[in-house]
């Protein structure tokens, strides 16, 4: 097994790989290198680090004939790579010595890589945690993705209303990935299906080539490493019409090109809604068909049949975006390999595994049957078949489930059918799936539902963005704990010991200053680091209740002003996170936190005791130096909504309290870290549907809420946008008409929760002890927990460490 890096590299060899990258890589020479040359120089220099570890993986999975584990998701959230490789190599610490001997600074080079932003939120950010953490326990692995030439777009304000700005992570190349111009599938669209010789055959109208560019994925400690594969469409040559070129046409000469790259060109900007558009659903099975049959080639390599390919291949649907995989892959053995029909969608169920993330109606994707038949006439086929089986697994059943009911094909549905494990992401989310999302499949297959609680990488999470927090952990406990987050625990021992809770302040000091220093540069903002910092960092979406916490703080903010002597706990107010462009009421909650926003942080009376700040564009990077820097950590979303969530995991790590609802993965937040230690409020799941059921709840609501209703009175006088007096009547409006997430239902306890919050935080030692708890007892929301119970009650894969 190739060992950990670091004790065999020494600075000085780092150093001359360095010099000659930079000038055999980057063309240049030392005297006149910018950042990007020397971020170039180093990158390759990492990377070169990585294939060892990488091939030694690859060759004993291939020897052994590993079992392997097949990750389908049309969002990588990643981030940068620089410092979390040259972490887990071992080698931070060398390479930023080796740069300062030769005059460059490690974390200005560092900056300088674009964030891979190929997700929207939290499900592309799962898959990256899980990407590394599969690699970290050495479960044998590959992701599967869109290399995507715009990742999500670039928010900025524009009179605080956002603006969206092309993203273009690849305009200067991608020093991580290797391409590979021999591994090329064509992936088939439209056309027609037609019977020979008693067996159906699809002929596609169209092809577009996928190709693979492959990154390896190093775990902690450089002891295991995998591949992550994006594919790009690539069109033919001979889809580039020379002819008209010559006669001058040059527009159409391309476009069939402009076509085919068109798969690979943009990311979707929804989270957790679908567009329903025919370029995403092409866009899924390009991703789909690409993968599934280069897992069919591989399999085939070193097996002469696809009989035993559940033994040797798992398959993970990330949400119901590959959904198409069961019918691709059933497809496959049918209409190629001569299976019979059943045996075809038995053995890919065997296969198959489906993550479920949200309950949200909005994002349960359903494709029109004429869609279907438009792009995949020969899968609308399987899945019409399917349903049958299905329609007669419930004989009896007067309403049985549909994976077609009217004219729309139900991925969800046909996502459960296809797989042997369906799992939700948090225990109160799992619940739901089974009993209000499919109860009819569970009937019928009791055993395949699970949880699996999402987790997240604590070398990320905590040792990279974290730095002086780790030290401490690492001075107090020893080193371990990055693979073995369980041994947190042993802080417990130190919460009341008042030095530790100094040496743990400090650091959170240390981090707001950090933080605090990164947005005055990048984005000319201030942030007091003497308060309270109060943090909302997440896409903006109604159910979310960014709406609650600005509500209020237009409460707070008129309670300062009534009186500015009554002893506040000076704070920050932290709002980060971008809309779907076509949101529009998600939009409009932006303005309204920039317009309040505007209003109080010019008042002179208040402006030593509240501050908002709501930095544009937030990305991984963004919460890199955000989270560490915060104290309370808002997750305040209506109860039942929110499937996991995964930012309140990385806030708790890193010493924040929370004030939440129970909701996701709140609820087992809460019972981990302990309930004194957590700032609770809100309707329950079950309370929230009694109360949506009942007529004019928040009418009834506001008026029994003065401080609602002042609230909402300033709002709709225009006190905070007196150049439009009336630009938030609708949402105003809808407040006392509506309000279906219940905003003013959970506006008095949230208040009250507040009001507790600013207690706690007066009493230092009291809360330093809290936060310190809160680290202590995180140990179970690691993604490494979390892909174990994947491999073991989904995946059947053993780990080759
Ligand atoms: C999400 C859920 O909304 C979120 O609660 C969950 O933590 C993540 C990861 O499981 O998945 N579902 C979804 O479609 N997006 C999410 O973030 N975009």
């Amino acid at each position: 097994m190739t060992e950990h890096t670091s004790p065999e590299t020494s600075v000085a060899s780092f150093r001359s790989s360095l010099l000659k990258h930079l000038q055999f890589t980057a063309g240049k020479d030392p005297k006149h290198s910018t950042v990007f040359d020397w971020r170039i120089a180093l990158s390759h220099t990492l990377r070169d680090h990585a294939v060892d570890p990488w091939f030694a993986s690859t060759r004993r999975t291939w020897d052994e004939d590993r079992k392997r584990v097949y990750y389908l998701s049309m969002e990588f959230l990643i981030g940068r790579l620089t410092e979390d490789l040259a972490i887990n190599l071992g080698l931070r610490d060398i390479a930023a010595e080796a740069l300062e001997s030769l005059g460059v600074d490690f974390e200005t080079v560092a900056s300088e890589e674009p964030d891979a932003a190929l997700g929207n939120g939290g499900l592309g950010r799962l898959a990256a945690c899980y990407l590394e953490s599969m690699a970290t326990v050495g479960c044998p692995a590959y992701g599967y993705g869109l290399r995507y030439e715009h990742g999500l777009f670039e928010q900025s304000f524009k009179d605080g209303r956002q603006q969206e700005n092309p993203e273009n992570w690849l305009a200067h190349g991608n020093p991580w990935d290797y391409a590979r111009p021999e591994t090329v599938y064509g992936v088939g669209f439209g056309g027609d299906v037609y019977e020979e010789n008693g067996v159906l055959r699809w002929q596609p109208g169209t092809h577009v080539q996928a190709q693979a560019f492959d990154s390896p994925v190093v775990g902690y400690g450089g002891k295991w490493a995998n591949t992550l594969r994006l594919w790009a469409a690539t069109p033919n040559a001979d889809l580039f019409d020379l002819g008209r070129f010559n006669s001058g046409d040059f527009a159409a000469a391309a476009e069939p090109e402009a076509l085919a790259r068109s798969l690979s060109r943009v990311l979707y900007p929804n989270d957790t809604t679908d567009g329903g558009k025919q370029l995403r659903l092409s866009q899924e099975y390009f991703l789909t068909s690409a993968s599934v049959q280069d897992i069919v080639r591989r399999h085939l390599v070193n097996h002469d049949s696809l009989e035993n390919l559940d033994a040797h291949v798992a398959i993970q649907m990330n949400d119901t975006h590959p959904a198409i995989a069961g019918p691709e892959l059933i497809r496959i053995l049918v209409d190629e390999h001569g299976f019979d029909f059943d045996r075809a969608t038995d053995l890919s169920t065997l296969v198959l595994g489906y993550t479920n993330h949200t309950l949200l109606p909005e994002a349960l994707e359903r494709w029109t049957v004429g869609l279907m038949r438009n792009v995949l006439p020969r899968h609308l086929q399987i899945i019409e078949r399917l349903d049958q089986k299905f329609v007669e697994l419930q004989a009896g059943s007067h309403h049985p489930a549909r994976l077609i009911s009217g004219d729309q094909v139900n991925m969800g549905d046909l996502a459960f059918t296809t797989s042997h494990r369906v799992n939700g992401v948090s225990a109160l989310h799992t619940e739901l799936v089974r009993t209000e999302l499919f109860p009819a499949h569970d009937a019928l297959h009791p055993d395949r539902i699970v949880n699996i609680t999402n987790g997240i990488t604590p070398r990320r999470w905590l040792k990279l963005a974290n730095p002086a927090l780790a030290d401490l952990i690492t001075k107090t406990i020893g080193e371990g704990w990055e693979t073995d987050l369980d041994r947190l625990r042993e802080l417990e021992a130190h919460a009341d010991d008042p030095a530790f809770l100094n040496a743990f302040a400090q650091t959170k000091l240390a981090a707001k200053e950090r933080f605090s220093q990164w947005l005055k540069e990048e984005h000319d903002l201030d942030l007091p680091t003497n308060a309270l910092v109060d943090s909302q960092v997440k896409r903006m979406h109604e159910y979310k209740r960014q709406l609650l916490n600005i509500l209020w703080t237009i409460a707070h903010y008129q309670r300062i002003k009534r009186d500015p002597n009554a002893g506040w706990v000076p704070r920050v107010k932290i709002f980060a996170g971008k809309a779907a462009p076509s949101y529009h009421t998600a939009k409009d909650i932006i303005k309204l936190i920039n317009d309040v926003a505007e209003v109080v942080n010019n008042d002179p009376e208040t402006q030593h005791l509240l501050r908002i700040v709501f930095p544009p564009n937030y990305n991984v990077t963004m919460a890199e130096k955000l989270i560490p820097a915060s104290d309370l950590s808002e997750q305040i979303s209506t109860a039942g909504m929110e499937a996991s969530g995964t930012g309140n995991m990385k806030f708790a790590l890193n010493g924040a309290l929370t004030i939440g609802t129970l909701d996701g993965a709140n609820v087992e937040i809460r019972e981990h870290v302990g309930a004194d230690n957590f700032f609770l409020f809100g309707l329950t799941t079950e309370e929230v549907a009694q109360r949506r059921s009942q007529r004019g709840h928040s009418r009834a609501a506001i008026e029994k809420s003065q401080a609602l209703q002042d609230i909402l009175q300033a709002v709709a006088e225009g006190t905070f946008s007196p150049d439009e007096p009336y630009r938030f009547g609708q949402l105003v409006d809808n407040m006392w008409n509506s309000d279906w997430f219940l905003v003013a239902s959970d506006f008095d306890d949230y208040d009250r929760a507040q009001q507790e919050v600013e207690e706690a935080y007066r009493d230092t030692a009291r809360w330093n002890r809290m936060a310190v708890l809160n680290i202590a007892r995180m140990g179970y929301f690691s993604s490494d927990r979390s892909v174990r119970e994947y491999m073991t009650e989904v995946w059947g894969v053993e780990s080759a460490l």
